[in-house]
Formats: C-alpha cells, sequence, structure tokens
C-alpha cells in the first residue's frame, strides 16, 4: 500500500478525519519526519484550502505530551487515574483472559463494545470492530447519539439522507440556518452563503441562541426550544393560504398535499405565536420570503433534533421545499445530510452474518448509565473506543457511577487519557489518522477521499484495525474476514454495487485520485426511498410505526418542575470532548460560560462574570454567566463538551436527561429542564 510513512520531509494530501459535516483536503507538512504544519488542501474542490482553527493546530494534539504511548494497566480504584504501562502482550492476554472467563460463565452478551465516530474513517470506525464484536456474539449497541432521530424524520419524508449538493449553492437566493451553528459546526457552507451574499442572497437563522451564527445573519429569528415543526407548520398555513404553493410540483412529486393543505388550516398564525415565540409579524415575513424567493435552501442542523420530538421537527421542515417545488431550482432544496450518495458496502465491510445469535440484545448508548446500572444479565466488560462517554453521553452521573462497578471489566482503547480512560482496568493507546490509512465519506459534500499514512504509529499505539485483528487471534477465531488486511477492508468496502451514485469509485480508482465525487445525475424525485417513490407530505408508513401520519406539532416531554430549558451545545474550538484536553484549544476557547436573558438575570440578580449554580435531580454546574439578549427567557444555553478540571463543576451532561427521542432511538440533550442561581 502507498504510503507517506517512509519520506522524512515534504508536504502530502490528507483528509480531515473528525466528525464534522466539511471533511475538508488537507495538506500535511513533515520535516524530519514529523508533522509541523496541517493547512488546507486548496485544490480540494469544495472545501478549497480553508479549515478551522482547531485543525490547523492539530499537531498541538498530536505531539501533545499528555499523549498515550505505551498500554497502561489500573493500579489505583476506578476514576483515580493511577496506571502503570505495561506490554501489548500482557494487554492483550488480560482482555482474552478475562473475557474467555466471562464467555464460559456468563455468555458473549455479558460484553458490550461503545464507539462512535471520533475517528469518521469507515474501516477505523465501522470495519474491523463490527467483525469481532460480531463474531464474539457480544451485546450490541444502538449508535443513536448524533443524529438518527432526524435522519429517521428526514427519511420519512424523503427516503434517505439525501438533498442538495452544497457546491450548487452559491447560486441559492435564501438560505435559511435552521438549528444549526454553521459559522463553528459546518463553516464552508458558511463560506458558500458569504459567496451567494454577494451576489444579493439573504441568509435567515432560526435557533434558541443568537449564537456567532445567528450575528452573521441578515434576520435572525429566535424560537422556543422544541417548536420548530409548529412554526414550519404556521408556514405552511401561510404558503397555502396566499397560494404561494407550487401545486404542478406538489401533483407530480409528492403524496398528500391536499390533505396538508386541509391539515394546516389549524395552525393559524395566533396559535403558533404562542407555540415558538416568533411574532405573527415575523411569521408572515418570513414565509413571504421563503414562498417568493428562489433558490431557496434549507440547511437543517442536528441541534435542533437533539429533542425529545426532533424526529418529527425534521420530518416536518423537510416538507417545506416540496411545497415550494424549490427542489426544482440549481441551489434550492435542503440539506439535512447527504450521506446516502456515497454509502459504502456495510455488509461486505461489518459482515453481520458473523454474528450466529440474531437474538442478540441490544443497548441505546444514550443509556449507557442505566445499562450499566440496571441491565439483567449485567454488562460485565465494555470495550470503549472513539468515544468518551464519561463526558459525551447524557445523565453523566449515573455513566460514572455504572463505570465505578469494581465488578465491571473495561477497556478503552483511545489517543489519551480521557475521562472515559481513567475508570478503565487497561487503556490501550490509539493511533491518529495520519498514522494509518483509511477511506472517508463526507456526510454533506459529495466527495470520497482515500488518506494513506503519513507518520509512523506515535510511541507504541495501534490502530483499531490493528487491535481487533490481534484481539481476534489472541481468541483463537479462525475467519479469514478477522485476518483481513486494510487494503482488503478497502476493496470490499468500496465495491458496492447497490449504490448508483458511486459505481465509478472503487478502491483503484480512488487510489488514484485524491477524491472522487458521487454522480448523482441519476437522483430523481419520482424515484424516492420512500414506499410510494416520492415526497411523503402524508406517510402511511408512519402511521404503521404509531406516528401521525401528517407532519405535526408535538411537544416535548414533561421533564419537570424546574423553570429553565437547558441547552448545552457543542463548541467553537472542540470537536465535542475532542480537544477539551489540549492546552491550546482550550486557551482559545477561554472558558465554559452559560447564556440567559437580561430579563430572568435582573429577576435572579445574575450580572455577567457571576458564577451561576446551574441544577436538576440529576446533577449540577458551576459556570460564569453572560447576561443579554443572546437567548429568550425561560432558555440558558451553555457551549462546549468541557473536561474534567480540578475545582470545576462543568460536566453538562450530568444535567441532560437519558429519555430517548421520538425517533431513532436519539438523544434528548436539549429537551432537560434545570435551575439556576447566582452563588455567592
Ligand atoms: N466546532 C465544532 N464543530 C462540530 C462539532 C463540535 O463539537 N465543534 N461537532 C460535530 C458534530 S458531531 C455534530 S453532530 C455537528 C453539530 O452541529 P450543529 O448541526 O450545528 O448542531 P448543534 O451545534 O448541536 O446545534 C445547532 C444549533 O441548534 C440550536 N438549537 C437547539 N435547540 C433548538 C431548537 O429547538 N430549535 C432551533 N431552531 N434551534 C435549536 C442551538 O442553539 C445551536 O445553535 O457539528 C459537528 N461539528
Ligand atoms: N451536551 C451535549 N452532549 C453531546 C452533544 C451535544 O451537542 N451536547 N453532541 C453529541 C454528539 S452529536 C456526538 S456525535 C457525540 C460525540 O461523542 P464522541 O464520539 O464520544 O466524541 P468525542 O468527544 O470527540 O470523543 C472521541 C474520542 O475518540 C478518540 N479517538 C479519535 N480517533 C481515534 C481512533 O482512531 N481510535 C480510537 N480508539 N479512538 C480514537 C478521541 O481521542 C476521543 O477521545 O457527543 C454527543 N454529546
Ligand atoms: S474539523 Fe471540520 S472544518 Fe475543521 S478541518 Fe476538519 S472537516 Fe474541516
Ligand atoms: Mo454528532
Amino acid at each position: 500500500m502507498q504510503t507517506y510513512i517512509n519520506k522524512k520531509d515534504g508536504i502530502f494530501p490528507s483528509v480531515c478525519s473528525l466528525d464534522c459535516p466539511d471533511q475538508c483536503g488537507l495538506l500535511v507538512h513533515k520535516k524530519d519526519g514529523k508533522i509541523v504544519k496541517v493547512q488546507g488542501d486548496p485544490d480540494h474542490p469544495i472545501t478549497q484550502g480553508n479549515i478551522c482553527n482547531k485543525v490547523r493546530n492539530m499537531s498541538e494534539r498530536l505531539y501533545d505530551s499528555k499523549r498515550l504511548t505505551t498500554p497502561l494497566k489500573r493500579v489505583g480504584p476506578k476514576g483515580s487515574g493511577s496506571f502503570t504501562p505495561i506490554s501489548w502482550t500482557e494487554a492483550i492476554d488480560t482482555i482474552v483472559s478475562n473475557w474467555k472467563q466471562l464467555l464460559n460463565e456468563h455468555g458473549p452478551e455479558s460484553i458490550l463494545p461503545y464507539s462512535f465516530y471520533g475517528n469518521m474513517g469507515n474501516i477505523n470506525a465501522e470495519g474491523m470492530d463490527r467483525r469481532f464484536f460480531n463474531r464474539l456474539g457480544a451485546s450490541q449497541l444502538d449508535r443513536a447519539i448524533c443524529s438518527s432521530a432526524g435522519a429517521t424524520g428526514y427519511s420519512y419524508t424523503m427516503g434517505s439522507s439525501a438533498g442538495t449538493d452544497p457546491e450548487e449553492t452559491t447560486e441559492t437566493k435564501l438560505f435559511i440556518m435552521w438549528g444549526i451553528n454553521a459559522v463553528s459546526t459546518n463553516m464552508h457552507q458558511m463560506m458558500l452563503a458569504q459567496k451567494a451574499r454577494k451576489n444579493g442572497a439573504k441568509m435567515v437563522v432560526i435557533d434558541v441562541h443568537k449564537n456567532q451564527t445567528g450575528r452573521m445573519a441578515d434576520w435572525f429569528i429566535p424560537i422556543l426550544p422544541g417548536t420548530d415543526s409548529a412554526l414550519a407548520l404556521g408556514i405552511m398555513h401561510i404558503l397555502f393560504a396566499e397560494n404561494m404553493v407550487n401545486r404542478d410540483f406538489m401533483k407530480e412529486f409528492t403524496v398528500g398535499y391536499e390533505e396538508l393543505e386541509e391539515h394546516v388550516k389549524s395552525y393559524d398564525p395566533e396559535t403558533v405565536s404562542t407555540i415558538t415565540g416568533v411574532t405573527v409579524e415575523d411569521l408572515y415575513k418570513l414565509t413571504r420570503m421563503y414562498g417568493t424567493t428562489s433558490p431557496s435552501l434549507i440547511r437543517i442542523g442536528n441541534g435542533l433534533q437533539h429533542h425529545d420530538n426532533g424526529g418529527m421537527i425534521v420530518r416536518t421542515i423537510a416538507c417545506l421545499p416540496a411545497l415550494t417545488g424549490a427542489w426544482l431550482h440549481t441551489g434550492g432544496g435542503a440539506i439535512k445530510s447527504n450521506s446516502s450518495f456515497l454509502s459504502h458496502n456495510v455488509n461486505a465491510l461489518q459482515r453481520p452474518d458473523l454474528l450466529e445469535n440474531k437474538h442478540t440484545r441490544m443497548f441505546n448508548m444514550n443509556q449507557l448509565g442505566h445499562v450499566l446500572l440496571e441491565a439483567s444479565p449485567p454488562v460485565r466488560s465494555l470495550f470503549v473506543y472513539n468515544s468518551n462517554p464519561a463526558v459525551v453521553t447524557p445523565e453523566s452521573n449515573k455513566v460514572r457511577k455504572g463505570l465505578e462497578r469494581d465488578d465491571l471489566f473495561m477497556i478503552v482503547h483511545d489517543l489519551f487519557l480521557t475521562e472515559t480512560a481513567q475508570y478503565a482496568d487497561i487503556v490501550l493507546p490509539a493511533t491518529s489518522a495520519f498514522e494509518h490509512a483509511d477511506f472517508y465519506t463526507s456526510y454533506w459534500h459529495h466527495y470520497v477521499h482515500m488518506q494513506q499514512p503519513v507518520i509512523d504509529p506515535y510511541g507504541e499505539s495501534k490502530s483499531n484495525m490493528d487491535v481487533f485483528r490481534l484481539l481476534s487471534e489472541a481468541m483463537g477465531f479462525e475467519e479469514e474476514a478477522l485476518k483481513d488486511s486494510d487494503e482488503q477492508l478497502m476493496r470490499q468496502a468500496l465495491n458496492n454495487p447497490t449504490n448508483p451514485y458511486a459505481k465509478h469509485v472503487n478502491y483503484d480508482s480512488l487510489r488514484k485520485e485524491k477524491y472522487m465525487k458521487a454522480d448523482r445525475s441519476t437522483f430523481s424525485f419520482k424515484k424516492l426511498n420512500t414506499p410510494s417513490g416520492k415526497i411523503e407530505l402524508y406517510s402511511e408508513k408512519m402511521v404503521r410505526n404509531g406516528y401521525p401520519g401528517l407532519p405535526t406539532y408535538t411537544p416535548l416531554i414533561d421533564d419537570g418542575h424546574f423553570p429553565f430549558l437547558f441547552i448545552p451545545g457543542p463548541n467553537h474550538n472542540f470537536l465535542n470532548s475532542t480537544f477539551s484536553n489540549n492546552e491550546k484549544h482550550i486557551k482559545l476557547e477561554k472558558n465554559a460560560k452559560i447564556h440567559l436573558n437580561q430579563s430572568d438575570g435582573d429577576m435572579l440578580g445574575i450580572e455577567n462574570d457571576d458564577l451561576v449554580r446551574i441544577w436538576n435531580d440529576r446533577g449540577e454546574c458551576e459556570l460564569p454567566a453572560v447576561v443579554g439578549d443572546y437567548v429568550l427567557p425561560g432558555v440558558i444555553v451553555s457551549q462546549g463538551l468541557w473536561a474534567d478540571m480540578p475545582g470545576k463543576k462543568q460536566l453538562v451532561n450530568s444535567l441532560v436527561p437519558d429519555r430517548l427521542a421520538d425517533m431513532g432511538g436519539g438523544a434528548t440533550f436539549f429537551s432537560g429542564r434545570v435551575n439556576i442561581e447566582k452563588v455567592y
């Protein structure tokens, strides 16, 4: 396999591995065998040489003195951080002898993997690991922490995760950034919007927080959390009432528009205004703007679906472009996710056939605390990789209580001794994305990338693929699939005859090119993946699954008597909890804060920079206040998944419910209620 490892100096093409829609092309500068600079690849068609601050400072993380270099064994109590270095042989032997005993005494379902997309490489994040745990017969994990509610909701309307090609949005005349903090989380969509604005496009931001993206908008519309489906239905009400709909489009490409027209009569502007906090006047203004500007694009964020009703919210918003026919215009329509265009051969990569017991139990990753404390029969071993659940998972006090269990044998594979790793029995050092090969597919733009290793593994670290090959061998698993090389894994995954948009992409073609684009020329709004093949404004499938068939406003679940809705989102300089332990990134971000409305501040005697205690029945935090007009009364917002620091109570997920969203088993990070008070 081609590699740049042997070249001590030079500039090498690469791609960003982080869980970020932009998936930037990179150029990695090497000097004396070390990475000295990471910059954007100016040849990359959509990211065009621009990258974020986080990754521009990536070498600080790669060579951070805290990076793990050897396997470790815990020598102090769980969570104390006392470890001693051991060899890989001892580490693998310890894991395998524990697991063999568990298999004998309790069966394979006593073991649970826990992972997400700390590295988005396809073979790294969902390749050899899946094969291994399938063969082992371990309990399965429903990986629903990120976008599954919205993806499910969007699919009810549109059939799959397919939307507008972002490259075409330089033509867009109206951007609605709906529940997305694009300046921080999708900067290239923002750059494309800025280009379009030079040609007269307008940008509206609908959010619960006037963050950097809201402040850059032509018009910022504040909304009460979890009420967006009501807003979308109110827009539909006026679009129909004022005949700003495209009936030809609806007739040809949709199902149920007549029922919808009748249905939205009940979402009159006054009712919608009361639910959403958006004034009647603004509702008319927004609808008329949307109904008369073309092409219009709705960029549907991920934040807005982290609610009890997140699936229905996205399902509802996704109907809007079909009412105006925005899909017909270059740069028009909506983007939630575009991952369907680049889907690879999941069965060939993950090998579900290796799982013998098709009734193996499955746990939702959002409820890890509950699973560790309550599952029966119990989970007795946890293997964590590509994720940091002690910080990122809801109800973190419950999660930590579970991780503290003395009878839980826990392994963490990571680049750092994360908060989660502090609880491990065995810690394994992981390579960074620059230290192994993989292929990467964006969930926003239409490019797939091949990445070759640029540097040697750091210390004794090993890739996820290597770790699971080692474990397979030590467990005595004979299947060839568990011995496949990285190249074989990529060849199998990239051979996907069922994806019509990536027929031209295979291992050899991708190796030759740096990146290849999905070919969406056969995409048609009459051949969608919905039961009818059309855009489903009315969905019989939803009715069968117990939902209303037409888009509907469903309120948040009652989360108790606490007066404030708490929205703990991500921040600009971290990527979830990644970078929250790197000095450079902490310095850029300064500190965690809590935003509240001036009227709430006045009522509670809280001023700027006052330390505020935030609490509910699940936990508490203490953060300095920012008081002003960035959020509506009754709403508080924090940004960033901050690491533990001595004397600082900033673990926001200790306050977050582990209820599941209405669809897809999604997380409800933003539907929790809290109280606040000034700390004297
Ligand atoms: N810098 C940076 N970039 C990232 C990440 C990161 O941590 N840092 N994380 C990556 C990942 S994994 C993901 S999933 C994406 C997430 O990125 P986004 O899709 O932007 O999602 P969030 O930032 O979680 O939330 C977006 C916005 O939704 C708003 N919001 C919350 N509730 C509601 C609501 O009820 N209605 C409306 N209208 N708005 C609401 C929040 O205030 C926030 O501004 O970003 C990715 N990119
Ligand atoms: N309050 C609140 N909580 C949230 C969110 C929110 O908006 N608010 N967002 C949620 C969302 S959308 C998401 S996607 C999740 C993300 O949650 P996680 O997927 O847990 O993301 P990270 O915190 O970035 O942790 C990834 C870990 O993987 C490690 N890693 C990186 N590369 C590799 C590798 O190659 N091998 C191994 N073994 N490890 C590697 C990193 O060092 C890091 O410790 O967080 C969720 N949590
Ligand atoms: S984190 Fe996102 S914006 Fe930053 S370099 Fe990676 S893909 Fe690009
Ligand atoms: Mo995410």
